[in-house]
């Protein structure tokens, strides 16, 4: 497009994807001014489906475009329309072959919305492909997503219901996390593909434009991903000067880069809807397909944007109740641990340390116990050194815990010891009683694929490749490298509360020993 400069990999978060002054072409686009209802702006291939040129269509009025009567079902559903889309239902297929739903003897479907001070009005062919949804199906969908109890089953059965729907090849749901960076979390896929379930990708993939745009517009398709542009004339609105923006046009152009990146992962044509948690972008379905173009009706995008909406509303609540569970479980780990330290003699730092949920009770992958010039440790940890530097920096005079899930960035030093203690979690200093639990850092944890396929489809990616799945996991490899999964609130009680019992019996067992001795 001349009214920018290209977008390369530096750039992707400054191009502003909501103005591209094109659009996809398999439907036509009007912008219509009020109350003349004159055509303003219009997409170049208008002629296609209205059999009128774009020059000679600027000229003319809606009535003139789409004949009276469909013109006038669009003039009564415009007040309605507020900034989101709205699809016009029309008359179907076994009506009138000439009737209202068609134009020059097609069928059609049409979605209306506002932006700035104009209507756009967007027309695509209607085809029968991937059925009809009615409201049986969505009831038995929405049935499946609230008999879930878990955020995973729940996007087991998201993913499985948008892909009966619309029929993709493969469709996943994408989680973000605090940073941006995503991760897989549940896939439904025809059976012959590689699994991406479980992989990651960096923040960059999605960048922040993007994410603001999703925010707002839950569902977008790119309907054949080798699709050539089609410019909306004039470029520039001849009343304000700017151009058209299609932050909810259904036919919106996009971003060449994610084309690119497409292409680069064999996806002929792909779809996502929003996930959207509190007001914040949870994640996204993301739907893609392999076999060629692929483009469901307005009813079906509506259908699937509706299950992601409802499925938004449960995703809350599971995940609220997930973390009550957690706690719940870990709090449970405590209990046991404190029963077997209340019947701990002398061997007490061991007696800690064997018991298995030491570990569990705050997700960590090593610990030490240290009391009196002596410690014991289980796990992964670091050499007593590192353990004794740890300690040091992350000290507190308060009793209470404390942690940090990137150890190297207080001393660089510690980045050589990320496979066992990127991050930790302490209570107590010495000569103790003192706790030091360690996590390794992220991409230790996490294997590239896991899947043999995977490696093999991703070795044969050319040098020449900028954005592609393997190219992100690098770059996501990169933005995790160091650090460990973050500890929560919870954790810090629970170190905290061990630590108090740690010191109450040691308390004890020192007076029980006096005893004996006097
Ligand atoms: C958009 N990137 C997207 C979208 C997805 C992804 C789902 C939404 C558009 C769509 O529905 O296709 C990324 N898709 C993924 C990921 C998976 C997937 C991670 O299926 C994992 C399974 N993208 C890059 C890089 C840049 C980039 C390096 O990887 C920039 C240099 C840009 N991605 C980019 C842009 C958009 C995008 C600009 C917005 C596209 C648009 O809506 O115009």
């Amino acid at each position: 497009h001349p009214a920018y400069p290209p977008v390369d990999l530096t750039s992707c978060e400054r191009e502003p994807i909501h103005v591209p002054g094109a659009i996809q072409p398999h439907g036509v686009l009007l912008a219509i001014e009020e109350p003349s209802l004159h055509l303003v702006m219009a997409s170049a291939n208008i002629g296609e489906l209205l059999g009128v040129p774009a020059e000679i269509a600027l000229t003319l009025t809606l009535p003139d475009l789409l004949g009276a009567s469909m013109a006038t079902r669009v003039v009564d559903q415009v007040d309605a329309v507020r900034g989101e889309v709205l699809t016009l239902p029309m008359p179907h297929v076994d009506a009138d072959p000439h009737g209202e739903g068609t134009l020059r003897g097609r069928w059609v479907e049409l979605a209306l919305h506002r932006s700035g001070k104009r209507v756009i009005v967007e027309i695509e062919e209607r085809h029968e492909e991937g059925g009809t949804l009615g409201y049986a199906t969505a009831r038995s969908a929405m049935g499946h997503l609230i008999g879930t109890r878990t955020v995973r089953s729940l996007a087991d059965h998201l993913a499985a219901e948008i892909r009966s729907a619309t029929g993709f090849d493969r469709v996943m749901v994408y989680r973000f996390d605090p940073e941006w960076n995503g991760e897989v979390i549940a896939e439904a896929k025809r059976g012959d593909l590689n699994p991406f379930l479980g992989l990651h990708y960096p923040a960059s993939d999605i960048p922040a434009q993007a994410r603001r745009l999703y925010t707002i517009n839950w569902i977008r398709l790119i309907a054949d991903v080798a699709y050539r542009p089609v410019p909306v004339v004039p470029m520039l609105d001849p009343d304000s000067g700017d151009p058209l923006d299609l932050s909810f046009s259904t036919l919106r152009s996009v971003s060449p880069m994610h084309l690119e990146y497409l292409a680069n992962m064999g996806v002929t044509a792909s779809m996502s809807v929003s996930l959207i948690v509190e007001g914040r972008l949870w994640g996204l379905v993301s739907c893609h397909h392999y076999s060629g173009p692929h483009r469901p009706s307005h009813e079906v995008r509506a259908t699937a944007e509706f299950l992601a909406q409802v499925a938004s509303r449960m995703l809350g609540e599971r995940e609220r109740a997930e973390q009550r569970d957690a706690v719940l479980r870990d709090r449970d780990h405590l209990a046991r641990l404190t029963t077997a330290l209340a019947a701990a003699d002398d061997r007490f730092l061991e007696t800690f340390a064997d018991h298995p949920a030491a570990l569990a009770m705050v997700g960590a992958g090593g610990l030490v116990v240290g009391h009196d010039h002596t410690s014991v440790s289980v796990g992964e940890v670091p050499p007593a050194d590192v353990v004794a530097r740890i300690l040091d920096l992350l000290r507190r005079e308060d009793g209470a815990a404390s942690s940090h899930d990137h150890l190297a960035t207080l001393d660089p030093d510690l980045a050589a010891h990320a496979g066992t203690a990127a991050g930790a979690l302490v209570v107590g200093t010495a000569p103790g009683p003192w706790l030091a639990w360690f996590r390794p850092e992220l991409p230790r944890i996490v294997e590239w694929g896991g899947d043999p396929a995977n490696a093999k489809l991703y070795a044969g990616e050319g040098e020449d490749v900028r954005v592609s799945p393997r190219r992100s996991f690098d770059r996501w490899r990169e933005v995790v490298r160091g650090r460990s999964r973050p500890w929560t609130a919870s954790h810090h009680e629970i170190a905290r509360a061990a630590h108090l019992h740690t010191v109450g019996r040691l308390r004890l067992l020192s007076h029980e020993q006096i005893t004996v001795v006097e």
